[in-house]
């Protein structure tokens, strides 16, 4: 079923001034800052097992909870991102740091493979008691995207065998047979990893017990209600209440609400994805699709946003999109970006496109400081100036999730099917791709995403018949192309334009894709945006923070007749486009003191300048609105 493969991060060359910029940012600035926080939060001491045991560094909650109890998955996604990391440029105290790492996972490792670092440590005699709350496989999950990556990244599998036997380990001890516990993860992410690690080694026990975890999921008995009872606890003392938090209501082909804590939800339809590929399996496939639907139709941020509501971290109901309150955590939009690009790949169709270049270019982006080194959690659309950017949490998951997106970017671009090679982002980028049995070399320079202009160069080996697959966003309207100078007819087909031809050396495509700014819209039931606008440039949705206009942002209105301008300033934020308008501001000082009063504030005129929402609160918390009033 899946017509195409990804070509993988270690195979494209990042050229841009966009994607350099934060990737270099990342390689020099992100990843040795974490792994100073993970060293000086003790996360890395928490992999040697010291006996006696330490106390607790991150104290349990009220509901004797610790976040503690993830920290080998912080580790394995810090080893991800440096691995990614390595495939840029190697350097030589990234691979020390993370050999060492490896060596201590090695000498902690069980016997029998099992290699928990927090219940072997602290209550060896409990493991695999609590998967609904505990993330044990999670952790085993993030600890083997990681050691996958490193082998990626430097063709050293030690840190991969280590992780095979801890797989073996789990392989034994879940599944349908006799003498197996039929349980699965509270928080999906093992499954997709084990697909990961299924590609990266031909093991098909791997994928086996992935497409398990999956399809037991949500099944009667419910597994999370055996281990309950078997622990002795009552059913209410289950602090989410609903199974709904982790997807496992209901087994995952009958879901067709996106429902419960973002993350979960999205590393499971990751996962969902992969393995509607791995099997050709239709109804997994259209419970992704259905799944689709409903979240980006109903359930996401105009900012590529996922999951309003802090208590569960995740989903409420229909149009409930709050900007003041949106949790939309930054983890989510970095899942979404995983699951898109599966999706892409089952079936060529710009609209997973579209939402992967939204949750990149916006709330992902977002969750990173420009210099590398702060973060988002929640990402606000309104904030009243109190919202900042952190430079760690005691649940760091959205810091190494960004930090793995943007060093494994060049693994978005492209995707390769037999006789054909489609182009997803741009933003310059250089690979040599395996199609209609040569090796073609492609080119591609542009400033995106501040201009929509795009040139391609294409080098067959000898010359090829294929056809190129050009993304034409959502967001265009006017795109034109050419080859080698001559137009070509903007027939699209879900979203790309395909181009087929005989194909030389040195031949070069221009595509135009304008980028005016332009306003947007939410649906009439978003009550939070009602009577608002909000911004976009190209795949960037912007806002508008204090630091750029006159008066106070909730004062702040955009007549639907004002007329909307970009400029480049390279003075700006290390040089961005701002999105300019007249507009008006409410005149407080005229208002008098009256709480309430028959007559509306009068306005006056006062320009308007709006910034790329991923890049705000990067000169200090101000306050910032993405939905202005009209
Ligand atoms: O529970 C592990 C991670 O911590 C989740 O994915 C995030 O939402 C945060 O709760
Ligand atoms: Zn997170």
């Amino acid at each position: 079923m899946r017509k195409y493969a990804s070509v993988t991060f270690s195979d494209v060359k990042i050229t841009g001034p966009f994607w350099s910029e934060r990737l270099d940012t990342v390689l020099n600035s992100t990843i040795p800052s974490q792994h100073r926080q993970l060293a000086s939060y003790g996360m890395l001491d928490s992999l040697k097992l010291p006996q006696p045991v330490p106390p607790l560094r991150i104290p349990r909650n009220r509901h004797n909870f610790t976040t503690q109890i993830f920290w080998d998955s912080d580790v394995g996604k810090w080893v991800e991102a440096a691995s990614y990391a390595l495939s840029h440029r190697r350097d030589p105290v990234v691979e020390a740091q993370i050999e060492s790492i490896v060596d201590d996972l090695e000498k902690s490792q069980a016997p029998d493979g099992y290699l928990n670092c927090w219940y072997l440590e602290r209550e060896p005699e409990n493991r695999w008691t609590n998967l609904r709350d505990n993330h044990e496989l999670y952790n085993a999950g993030h600890m083997l995207e990681g050691a996958v990556a490193y082998f990626h990244a430097t063709g050293r599998d030690r840190h991969m065998q280590i992780m095979m036997r801890y797989m073996d380990h789990i392989a034994a001890t879940f599944g349908p047979n006799p003498g197996q516990k039929r349980g699965y993860c509270g928080h999906q992410e093992i499954e997709l990893a084990l697909v990961k690690l299924y590609h990266a080694t031909g093991t098909r026990k791997y994928l086996d017990l992935a497409t398990y975890f999956i399809n037991e999921r949500g099944s009667q008995p419910h597994y999370f209600d055996i281990e309950r009872a078997a622990r002795g606890e009552a059913p209410e003392t289950f602090l989410q209440g609903t199974y709904e938090y982790s997807q496992s209501h209901i087994p995952v082909r009958q879901q067709t609400k996106v429902v419960g804590h973002a993350v979960r939800a999205m590393y499971m339809y990751t996962a969902m994805a992969d393995l509607a590929a791995e099997h050709d399996d239709d109804g997994l496939k259209m419970a992704c699709e259905t799944l689709w639907a409903d979240v980006t139709r109903t359930r996401m941020y105009v900012t590529g946003g996922f999951g309003p509501s802090a208590s569960n971290e995740g989903f409420t109901k229909d149009y409930d999109l709050p900007n003041d309150t949106a949790y939309a955590e930054t983890c989510a939009s970095v899942a979404m970006v995983f699951w898109a690009a599966r999706m892409l790949n089952l079936d060529l169709d710009g609209q997973y496109a579209d939402i992967l270049e939204l949750a990149l270019y916006n709330t992902s982006l977002a969750g990173l400081s420009r210099d590398g080194t702060q973060y988002f959690y929640d990402n606000k659309l309104d904030s009243d100036g109190s919202h900042q950017r952190w430079d760690w949490h005691p649940c760091p998951c959205c810091t190494m999730n960004v930090a793995r997106l943007v060093a494994s970017i060049a693994g978005y671009f492209y995707s390769v099917a037999d006789t054909e090679i489609a182009v997803h982002l741009y933003g310059g980028a250089k690979t040599t791709l395996d199609v209609a049995g040569g090796k073609v070399t492609l080119t591609e320079t542009s400033n995106y995403p501040w201009s929509g202009d795009i040139s391609l160069t294409l080098d067959p080996e000898g010359a090829a018949d294929f056809t190129l697959a050009l993304r034409i966003p959502n967001w265009t309207k006017g795109a034109t192309a050419r080859v080698n100078g001559a137009p070509v007819l903007m027939t699209t087909e879900r979203g790309y334009l395909k181009i087929t031809r005989h194909w030389a050396k040195g031949d070069r495509v221009e595509l135009s894709l304008p980028m005016p700014a332009e306003r947007l819209y939410a649906h009439p039931d978003v009550r939070q945006d009602v009577g608002r606008v909000a911004l976009r440039r190209g795949p960037l949705v912007y806002c508008v923070e204090s630091h750029d206009i006159v008066g106070p942002v909730v004062r702040m209105r955009l007549p639907s007749t004002a007329a909307l301008t970009s400029e480049w300033r390279g003075d700006l934020l290390g040089g961005i486009t701002v999105v300019k308008a007249d507009a008006q501001l409410t005149d407080a000082a005229k208002w008098g003191a009256a709480l309430y009063r028959g007559t509306p504030p009068t306005e006056a005129p006062s320009p308007l300048v709006a910034v790329p929402y991923y890049i705000w609160c990067n000169r200090g918390a101000n306050p910032m609105q993405v939905w202005v009033q009209e």
